[in-house]
């Protein structure tokens, strides 16, 4: 057969006054358009288990979330896509099985509303694809009948185990930077989290080995590769994270992650991340104010117990040269109306180089989800197109939901000036400058002592 891999690899936000702000992801204002062409890991791993007698082609969907004419050339389609854009992915499925092509989804969305999903593919995949996905292959090929597979029926996916993903698929120049997982889930149970928690409970690293093996090859295909790490939390484990730094040191790579605040902690191991090409954390530090937090991390209260530290890391963590994109959530149950001025008084005095903000949100098979439906507060219940982080879908409990969304364009007016991303990032440099001088002096006077 030949299969072919579709990724929806789109950035989407429906409200148009946002865009207009050129808010196209808040906080990555000039990172949108590197970010927008990340590849699809999920595909490439399903691609990488794929029997080998079959002929395989990975290809991006359009702009506009239509597919590429190629893909009517395959027998087999999978898609993998987030909910933002499922309605697109559906289209897709309709105008490929109007030709007798079968078609396959899985990923997040799927994963959680498999039924709606089945209504407009043949098969659609629940959680990891990695033990399931040779079993569709064989099905298709053997002309049975679409259906829903549960992929837990199969074993949990090893992370010791997974194969190279198939980054020789991707063509060499649409890609600045590649995804790499080193970890997959996270210990923690934020109640609005839809990544890979969603897929399976539990916090599971990878062999570093696999990980070196993993970015040399994407090296051999891309001589000065960036990597994103695409964890939900990458240093989880301090001393595994060590040693995956030091592995790291000799690929001389640059790198960007997603962890959480306790790495401020060990200066050991942010210096090692330095020493690594780690340029960037993004750290969900979601609120500027305490009683927000509060539950909001259902499983040891982990963010509200880190709250007093949050000024004293974001500084800690940059003076070793690795900046902080810290992130916060707009409209949690105990935001008022303050909170606009509150994560700007915050963002202006504790500088971290980057900040994201964006607005709470309920994606389908999260808690949030369920708890905000029972309390009949999800306004626009199944746009799915709606789940870009930056489109209100909900009431929010102490302000209305025009006030969030006018809070949300004043604080991305104020936090995304010029001049306020310069600040930040001067911040961030002077302080670099000001503790290189600090440790050439060091150096210097332990010379005069060792002379
Ligand atoms: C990289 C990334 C992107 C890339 C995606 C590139 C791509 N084509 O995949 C880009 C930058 C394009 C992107 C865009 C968006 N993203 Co994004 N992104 C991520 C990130 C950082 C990593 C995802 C990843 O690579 N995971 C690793 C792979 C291996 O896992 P996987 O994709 O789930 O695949 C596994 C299974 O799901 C399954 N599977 C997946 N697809 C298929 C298909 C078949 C047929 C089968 C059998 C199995 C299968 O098998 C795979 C292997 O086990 C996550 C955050 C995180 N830390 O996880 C956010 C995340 C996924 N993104 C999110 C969001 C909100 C968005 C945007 C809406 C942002 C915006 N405003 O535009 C868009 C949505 C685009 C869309 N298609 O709907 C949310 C999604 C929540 C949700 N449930 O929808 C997340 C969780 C971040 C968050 N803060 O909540 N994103
Ligand atoms: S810390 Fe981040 S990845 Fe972990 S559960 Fe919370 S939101 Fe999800």
């Amino acid at each position: 057969m030949k299969i072919g891999f579709l990724a929806m690899s789109g950035i989407r936000v429906r409200d148009t006054a946002l865009l207009e702000l050129g808010l196209t992801l808040p906080g990555f204002v000039e990172r949108s358009q590197v970010v927008a062409s990340l590849p699809s890991l999920g595909l490439l791993y399903l691609a990488a288990v794929t029997p080998e007698s079959h002929e395989l082609v990975y290809l991006e969907a359009d702009q506009d979330g239509s597919e590429p004419q190629e893909l009517y050339s395959c027998d087999l389609v999978a898609v993998s896509t987030f909910s933002a854009q499922i309605y697109e992915a559906y289209a897709v499925s309709k105008r490929l099985r109007s030709k007798g092509i079968v078609t396959a989804i899985g990923g997040l969305h799927a994963s959680v509303r498999p039924h709606e999903a089945k209504e407009h593919f043949d098969h659609v995949i629940v959680g990891e694809g990695e033990y399931i996905w040779p079993h569709v292959v064989e099905a298709v090929n053997h002309g049975a009948s679409g259906k829903i597979w549960y992929s837990n029926q199969f074993g949990v996916v090893d992370v010791a185990k997974l194969p190279i993903p198939r980054y020789d698929l991707l063509s060499d120049d649409r890609y600045n930077r590649i995804t790499v997982q080193t970890s997959r889930g996270c210990p923690w149970r934020c109640d609005f989290c839809a990544s890979s928690v969603m897929l399976h409970r539990g916090y599971r690293k990878r062999p570093v080995e696999d990980v070196i093996r993993d970015i040399t090859e994407i090296k051999r295909i891309k001589s000065r590769p960036f990597i994103e790490f695409a964890d939900d939390n990458t240093f989880v484990d301090k001393r595994w994270g060590k040693e995956l730094c030091r592995q790291l040191i000799p690929l001389k790579i640059k790198w960007f992650t997603e962890t959480d605040i306790s790495i401020a902690e060990d200066p050991a191991l942010l210096q090692l991340m330095a020493a690594a090409g780690c340029r960037q954390v993004l750290i969900g530090l979601e609120s500027p104010t305490n009683d927000a937090l509060e539950g909001i991390e259902q499983k040891a209260n982990f963010k509200a117990k880190q709250f007093h530290k949050y000024r004293e890391a974001i500084q800690t963590i940059q003076q070793y040269g690795i900046s902080v994109n810290a992130c916060f959530i707009l409209g949690l149950d105990e935001h008022t109306n303050r909170i606009f001025d509150e994560v700007y008084e915050f963002v202006e005095s504790a500088l971290p180089y980057d900040v994201q903000i964006t607005v709470l949100t309920p994606f389908p098979g999260t808690p949030l989800y369920e708890r905000l439906k029972q309390e009949s507060r999800l306004t626009h219940p199944y746009a799915w197109d709606r789940c870009t982080l930056f489109d209100i879908n909900y009431k929010p409990k102490r302000m209305s939901a025009a006030e969030l969304q006018y809070g949300l364009y004043r604080l991305a007016g104020n936090l995304y000036t010029a001049e306020s991303v310069q600040k930040r990032r001067n911040a961030f440099f002077s302080r670099l400058r000001s503790e290189a001088k600090s440790q050439l002096s060091t150096l210097k006077s332990q010379e005069v002592l060792a002379a």
